[in-house]
């Protein structure tokens, strides 16, 4: 703490008071009764600003491919009932956290398996990593999936995943929300009564109904609390990526960033869980800034580096990384000549929508961070 801070705490209202026998003695007193006086915890419990207990992380896949891979071997996903190893933070192990209250794990099947059919309160979204034939089923509507395709599977709606038997072994990322369903008391879950649901509709038809940019189908109303469009390929977000950046400077911050959004509303995919693929030309060096949220970044093209609260975190592609709630942050594209692009969920959309985000530009040092040893 700053000697202004602590100036500010002792003469402006914060808690300051030293222990006694007698305090800790009334202390002792009132826990006997489920109680606890304020001025022991107001500091932490009220900060000044967020303090995240989530460190940043670098999940490298070239450490985790084989790891992932071995899982296989040792469990079916009928006995797992998801073949899933978790991205555990080291601040967030006892809420089973990548970062703040958002979950991610990474996801291998073999080619003819599948897992059963359910549905829960927890938003979920995959991020195809690699492999050939995997598939989605969301409340009937199949969706075929390729490396660096983003697949919706929101709250309370069926779903279940594959991969066709003349596949290969996919590996995607799983990104929920079930630390922040859980830290609300609000989680259900069911296992779908048949184990799997029929295919209703024709396959990838959410991508070919609401998936033409400026054009939606007329007529066909759309009111549930996410998007229609489930599925969102990699070839026309890559594209749409380097159009806008013939058009754009970009952000200071992000380079260029578009958000996946849903189509029939122009808000955020899912409730609860927002995400972006952000592209940084070559040798792009963006500016720091930090925001109240917490983000999961997957590398889809690329490699360089991010500086998170003043540290360096090296990445290539598919690897996974987090920068924590009012972390500061920027971004190096450690290439001169190839763009490199990044994949982000977040949750932003329960940021704005309870009123609690702010985001803040670093002021010194022309925008960007001392990097600390
Ligand atoms: O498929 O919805 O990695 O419920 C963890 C929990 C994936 C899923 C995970 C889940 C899912």
């Amino acid at each position: 703490m700053s000697r202004h801070d602590a100036y500010r705490e002792e003469v402006m209202g914060r808690a300051n008071v030293g222990d006694t026998p007698e305090r800790v003695a009334y202390y002792q007193e009132l826990e006997r009764f489920d109680t606890a006086a304020l001025w022991t915890v107001a500091n932490k419990i009220e900060p000044w600003e967020p303090r995240s207990e989530s460190v940043p992380v670098v999940w490298r896949y070239q450490d985790l491919r084989e790891h992932v891979l071995r899982s296989i071997d040792l469990v079916t996903p009928e006995e797992a009932g998801r073949r899933v190893i978790y991205l555990n933070n080291p601040g967030r192990r006892e809420v089973a956290a990548a970062v703040g209250w958002l979950y991610s794990g990474l996801q291998v099947m073999r080619p003819g398996e599948a897992a059963s059919a359910h549905r829960h309160s927890a938003c979920a979204l995959r991020f195809i990593m690699e492999g050939r034939g995997a598939y989605t089923i969301v409340d009937g509507h199949k969706m075929t999936l390729g490396a660096n395709d983003f697949v919706l599977t929101p709250n309370g709606t069926w779903h279940e995943h594959g991969v066709s038997a003349d596949g290969t072994p996919c590996i995607w990322q799983d990104g929920l929300d079930i630390p922040l369903v859980n830290a609300l008391e609000a989680g259900f879950y069911q296992v779908h009564p048949e184990l799997r649901q029929a295919v209703t509709h024709p396959v990838d038809d959410a991508t070919l109904t609401w998936g033409n940019a400026a054009l939606l189908p007329a007529g066909d109303a759309w009111s549930k609390p996410y998007s229609p469009l489930l599925k969102y390929e990699w070839a026309p977000t890559y594209e749409a990526l380097q159009r806008h950046a013939r058009a754009t400077e970009g952000s200071p911050f992000d380079g260029v960033l578009m958000n996946y959004i849903n189509p029939a509303t122009g808000g955020a995919v899912m409730p609860t869980i927002g995400a972006s693929m952000q592209m940084l030309r070559p040798g792009e060096h963006t500016k720091a800034h930090r925001q109240v949220g917490s983000f999961l970044y997957q590398v889809a093209k690329g490699s360089g580096h991010s500086i998170i609260n003043g540290k360096r975190y090296d990445w290539s592609e598919r690897d996974i990384f987090c920068v924590p709630s009012w972390a500061f942050h920027e971004h190096v594209n450690g290439s001169a000549t190839d763009d490199a692009c990044l994949f982000c969920f977040h949750d932003l959309p329960v940021m704005r929508a309870l009123k609690l985000y702010r985001e803040e530009a670093l002021a010194d040092n022309g925008g960007h961070q001392p990097i600390i040893a």
